[in-house]
């Protein structure tokens, strides 16, 4: 999902090799999560099981509505021009195991469709491991005219982009299954660096594509898979459908400031969604998309979605999947995740697991956690998150509070929380905070106006 312009030359290529005979319809119903093999471990899973005309678990996703991302480009950097609603029109639970996001137009012409994106934003390979992110989907089932418009994709993109929306390629993004106008094919596509032009030939992007195995895309459930192998040298990313490569990219094709923008961060958070119109199906058409003849209805049809990891000696991967920033005689950096429970000191909550990890948990008025050295550099810090979740009752709410040198010093900044839908519900929530340099013992305090435990903490950590 190249977030602006168009990619014109892979597009031209690929529709060349387009001879789109399904061989079969045999839209295979719901399968579930693939039990995970030897030496792997399931990160995260949604097999999207639940009563039908229900919405997929916001838990696990984020709804992004509208036509862009508050604060950030038009048309989701894209030119698409679909509205995102949060309907059971446009995204449900199909009752059989499988997750529905369907285009559909209204008498005005206005179309609408669904987005969404994991809360979670921390997918990466242990250092030294493997990650793989995979979705067994059916593509929009039309072809032809019909199709024309028609953007399914399902991605990642690096953390980063979240809350700030304007540095784009840089923190990366994998393109594990796109595809334009109901053609046979799957786009991998890799972004990074600068645009345009720069080392991921923006805004086309390192891409590849093929037709899908066996039966058409549209025709039928395939599975496409990516790798990022963090254990081969080089260092590699890969994309698979129906386990056949495809497409792969390897470090030493890029200089190490612009491999460290896209792998050194906190990780990846996912996307489904199904656009209409834009830069690339524009592209492969020739032409403005959709067209009078474009058929509103059809759906995307996705069945899972799941990330493993293997590697890093065996151990559990569930503590070692982000840059975790580590106390010690150097301090804890800002922009890595520092962790709640390897606080300097602490005042009050427990130590739990959580959120595939471990907590402070149960956190109230008064409590206070402190990270003693904390390094924010020369660039200015202008967000502060805070990873958590709150089971509180009867509306409870109170502030998490950042504070430098004092527990007692003026908050540079804040956010209020109540109820995420329960202590296992989290969620990363952004709060700005005034210009941060250097270095700094950072007190987060909690405050409320009423005496029960109201939040729970992951890590915190900032961002320019
Ligand atoms: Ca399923």
């Amino acid at each position: 999902m190249a977030l602006n312009l168009s990619r014109r030359r892979v597009l031209a290529t690929a529709a060349a090799l387009i001879t789109a005979v399904p061989l079969a319809a045999l839209a295979t119903a719901n399968a579930s999560v693939p039990s995970t093999p030897p030496g792997w471990t399931l990160q995260w899973s949604d097999d999207f099981n639940g009563p039908a005309n229900t919405l997929p678990s916001s838990q696990n996703w984020i709804f992004d509505l509208g036509h862009g991302y508050p604060g950030g480009p038009g048309n989701w950097g894209t030119g698409e021009i679909q509205n995102y609603t949060n309907s059971t029109n446009n995204i449900k639970l199909d009752g059989a195991g499988n997750l529905r996001i369907t285009a559909l137009r209204d008498g005005g012409g206005n179309w609408t469709s669904a987005r969404i994106e994991t809360q979670r934003a921390n997918f990466k390979p242990p250092a030294g491991g493997k990650l793989a992110i995979e979705s067994r989907l059916q593509m929009p089932n039309v072809t032809g005219q019909a199709a024309l418009g028609y953007w399914p994709a399902f991605w990642a993109l690096g953390s980063p982009y979240r809350g700030n929306y304007w540095n784009w390629p840089a923190i990366g993004e994998f393109d594990v299954m796109e595809n334009v106008n109901g053609i046979n094919s799957v786009w991998g596509v890799l972004h990074c660096g600068v645009n345009p032009g720069g080392p991921c030939n923006e805004t086309n992007g390192l891409g590849a594509s093929r037709q899908c195995p066996g039966s058409s895309c549209q025709s039928a459930f395939h599975t496409y898979r990516f790798e990022w192998d963090d254990s081969s040298s080089p260092k590699q990313l890969r994309w698979y459908v129906d386990g056949q490569q495809f497409h792969s990219v390897s470090q030493n094709q890029f200089d190490a400031t612009t491999w460290n923008n896209m792998t050194s961060h906190a990780g990846y958070f996912l996307l489904l969604n199904l656009a209409i119109g834009g830069a690339f199906p524009n592209g492969v058409a020739g032409h403005a998309t959709p067209t009078s003849a474009t058929v509103p209805g059809h759906s995307l049809v996705v069945d899972y979605v799941a990330v493993w990891s293997t590697g890093n000696g065996g151990g559990n991967p569930t503590t070692t999947t982000t840059t975790t920033s580590q106390p010690g005689g150097s301090g804890w950096d800002a922009y890595s995740e520092i962790q709640a429970e390897q606080a300097t000191s602490r005042s009050g909550g427990t130590i739990e697991s959580a959120d595939g990890g471990q907590a402070v948990a149960q956190l109230r008025n008064g409590d206070s956690l402190r990270f003693s050295g904390v390094r924010f550099g020369s660039a200015a810090a202008r967000q502060f998150y805070g990873r958590v979740a709150s089971g509180a009752t009867n509306g409870a709410s109170g502030l998490v509070e950042v504070r430098l040198g004092s527990p007692t010093a003026t908050p540079v900044g804040s956010f209020a929380l109540g109820n995420t839908g329960g202590w296992q519900s989290w969620r990363t929530v952004p709060a700005n905070i005034s210009g941060i340099t250097g270095t700094h013992d950072v007190y987060v305090t909690f405050s409320s106006g009423q005496p029960n435990a109201y939040v729970s903490v992951n890590w915190i950590r900032f961002g320019t």
